[in-house]
């Protein structure tokens, strides 16, 4: 074994400091190394990024209010805990060799691993001071990729009116799990925007969204529609929202390929289960009748799996999620502390039931 007196003490000094800030922890000698994770929604937080390799027991601890799961890959592994209830643990013990693992939650189809619920690990040989240089190297922030989709509403145009959900039962055990929100969805269910009521209406809907990360997103199009008491409405979308609220995550950003919605207990379960192309969140400029009604509407667009008969356009399914992503949303709600709009219900839902998109540039 090397003399620690051979190396010279400033350099001991910088080791002793980067092994304290980033380092691997020793292992105790014969039993695995102890690595605590932390689930909630919606990240993954390791209790350190870097670890040296060999056995590693995993402790992981739900901390949401949803169930989650716990899996790494990387290095021809790949192993998950089963579902973890909120505050309940679990442990997973692996033999983990050199390299760079990902480290997320698998529910939902990778739902909330794209959520933001997953993060790196680093395992560095077991007898090397390597370990700096990874750990240098995963502190460099990643450049995200951008991702822009544009989007073009077209089929029958319809306006869906206050109604009762057509499937309370199905939701009744997921609403339990919303919390505060629970009695504000449960009013929903009775008289909500989810209904089976529906009108013929008439109007376009085109728009360009860019995923660039939480904060950065951005989003451009115009949609204007005639509703069912003949008042033309123009709204032009201005910004994404930043703000983050439980079950409704990146409210305000842009989400391209999310699952969510019904059972999945990502957002409102008022929605049957879907498959989005893009989902966001924006405020917008709402005109009535080329007068201006406000310049803080509150937005949610979805291209998502088709959920609505052909001819009667009453929900179809509670889970859509295999349907054709065709179904175009557009929900207008006036901005925070704003009268109810002009409309029944207070609210604008429209659909373009036959939605294409295409790739656009970054
Ligand atoms: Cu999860």
């Amino acid at each position: 074994m090397s003399s620690i007196h051979a190396i010279p003490s400033r350099n001991v000094a910088s080791l002793l400091f980067a092994a304290l800030a980033f380092g691997p922890v020793p292992r105790a000698p014969g039993g695995p190394a102890a690595l605590r994770a932390k689930l909630s929604e919606w990240k993954v937080e390791l209790s350190q990024g870097t670890i040296t390799a060999g056995r590693v027991t995993f402790t992981i601890t739900n901390a949401g209010s949803i169930p989650h799961a716990l899996e790494v890959e990387g290095q021809g592994i790949e192993e998950e805990t089963a579902v973890i209830q909120p505050g309940a643990s679990a442990t997973l013990t692996l033999t983990l060799k050199p390299g760079t693992y990902e480290v997320y939650c698998p529910v939902g189809q990778d739902s909330h691993k794209k959520l933001g619920m997953e993060t790196d690990l680093t395992v560095v040989p077991a007898t090397s001071t390597a370990g700096v240089e990874y750990d240098r190297e995963a502190m460099k922030t990643p450049t995200p990729n951008i991702h822009a989709i544009r989007v073009t509403g077209g089929g029958p145009v319809i306006q869906i009116l206050p109604g009762p959900f057509p499937f309370p039962d199905s939701a009744a055990p997921i609403l339990a799990q919303f919390g505060d929100e629970r009695e504000g969805l449960e009013s929903q269910v009775k008289n909500g925007p989810y209904s089976d009521n529906v009108s013929r209406a008439a109007g376009s809907f085109t728009f360009t969204a860019w995923d660039k990360g939480a904060t950065r997103d951005s989003v451009d199009g115009v949609a204007e529609f005639a509703t069912q008491d003949g008042a033309r409405w123009k709204l032009i979308l201005d910004r994404v929202q930043t703000k983050d609220v439980p079950h409704h995550p990146r409210f305000g950003g842009v989400i391209l390929g999310l699952y969510y919605h019904g059972n999945t207990t990502v957002h409102t379960p008022l929605v049957p289960t879907i498959n989005s192309a893009v989902a966001l969140w924006a405020f917008g400029h709402l005109y009535k009748n080329g007068v201006l009604v406000t310049d803080n509407a509150m937005v949610h667009v979805m291209l998502l799996s088709h959920t609505r008969r052909d001819g009667n356009f009453a929900l179809a399914c509670w889970d859509c999620s295999k349907n054709t992503i065709d179904e175009l949303q557009l929900q207008i709600l006036p901005g925070p502390g704003e009268p109810k709009l002009d409309a029944p219900g207070g609210f604008l839902f429209v659909n373009w039931e036959k939605s294409s998109s295409t790739q656009a540039p970054n």
